[in-house]
């Protein structure tokens, strides 16, 4: 039986920071109604979907940081989403900023990301693990990137979900750099990866080109995509957002590789892609059948050691 399933990225244009998040809820219900009309049965929006990239600017008032973060999911602002998915039979990964206090009452914020599956339940949840940027302001920074300090790394590692017809995993913008991220969800036979990402068009601390960030930004998830034979759904936060361009470039990219839908503006757009989940299978069964070639007695230092370590000279 074959095992096929229309995806969609759902890209997002900047989202201002006096956007109301019912504001954002409507566009993104918009193309997720767009989405199904071309087939789609599962939607994946960008990272912190719901507001601007706040992490740019240092907030000093409380009140307002939190005002970021959503305290429970659904909630009435995002309910729409919900009430959408159950109606059209469409699932959805949604990134978004999660604050909550725990049993001993400290107040705990994670970047996450979580699966709805086709019956508007949610069925997974992930805490993004590799926190890009600092801590604290840095004044010689054009913009800030205060990650670092408006999140604790997560603590679900990288799960992965049977759902959908298949399993399914994801991640968080920076992640889609680490091939670490890929390896540990494509030894759980993963079949889609989705992630969403906001991602300056500039380097606020080095040279780099557009061009050039852009092929990183592809070239990471295709590498990803095919060192474990897995799709990729990758979404963006994009345009001129809070005074900073945001990269586009939303992409469905097939096991092999391949891009095989590509979003060509920096607005809300929604790409489609037809994916056959066995596409891998060969590749998961020969190049990359981890079982025959791994060498696990040669990657102790993976998991050993953090930083680079050169020998003496
Ligand atoms: N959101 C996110 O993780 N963005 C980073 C930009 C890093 S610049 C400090 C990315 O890797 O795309």
């Amino acid at each position: 039986m074959s095992r096929l399933i229309t995806v969609a990225a759902a890209q997002l244009g900047p989202i201002e920071r006096e956007e109301s998040k019912d504001s954002v809820v409507k566009r993104m219900t918009d193309m997720m109604r767009h989405a199904h009309g071309r087939g789609a049965r599962l939607v994946v929006y960008p990272e912190m979907a719901l507001t601007t990239f706040f992490p740019r600017w240092h907030i000093e008032d409380e009140a307002e940081l939190d005002s970021f973060y959503e305290t429970e999911m659904p909630s009435a602002q995002t309910q729409p989403l919900f009430d959408l998915s159950k109606e059209l039979g469409v699932g959805f990964y949604l990134g978004y900023s999660e604050l909550f206090h725990d049993e001993t009452g400290k107040k705990r914020r994670f970047n996450t990301a979580i699966l709805v599956n086709q019956q508007a339940e949610i069925v997974g949840k992930y805490r993004k693990v590799h926190l890009p940027g600092h801590a604290t302001y840095e004044p010689e920074r054009p913009w800030q990137h205060l990650e670092k300090g408006y999140f604790e790394v997560g603590d679900l590692g990288f799960p992965v979900f049977r759902t959908m017809g298949g399993v399914m995993g994801m991640c968080l913008c920076n992640d889609r750099r680490w091939p670490e991220t890929w390896r540990v969800m494509g030894m759980q036979d993963v079949d889609i990866v989705m992630l969403g990402y906001n991602t300056p068009v500039y380097n606020s601390v080095a040279a780099e080109s557009p061009h050039l960030r852009m092929f990183h930004n592809h070239v990471s998830m295709q590498a990803g995509a095919y060192q474990n034979g897995t799709w990729a759904v990758g979404t963006a936060k994009a345009g001129m957002e809070g005074g900073v361009d945001m990269m586009a470039g939303s992409c469905i990219i097939a096991p092999t590789g391949e891009i095989v839908a590509l979003a060509t503006t920096s607005e809300d757009e929604v790409i489609v892609a037809e994916c056959d989940l066995d596409r891998g299978r060969y590749i998961r069964d020969t190049v990359f059948n981890f079982d025959q070639h791994r060498r696990i007695e040669a990657y102790g230092l993976i998991t050993e050691r953090t930083g680079a370590v050169a020998p003496p000279e």
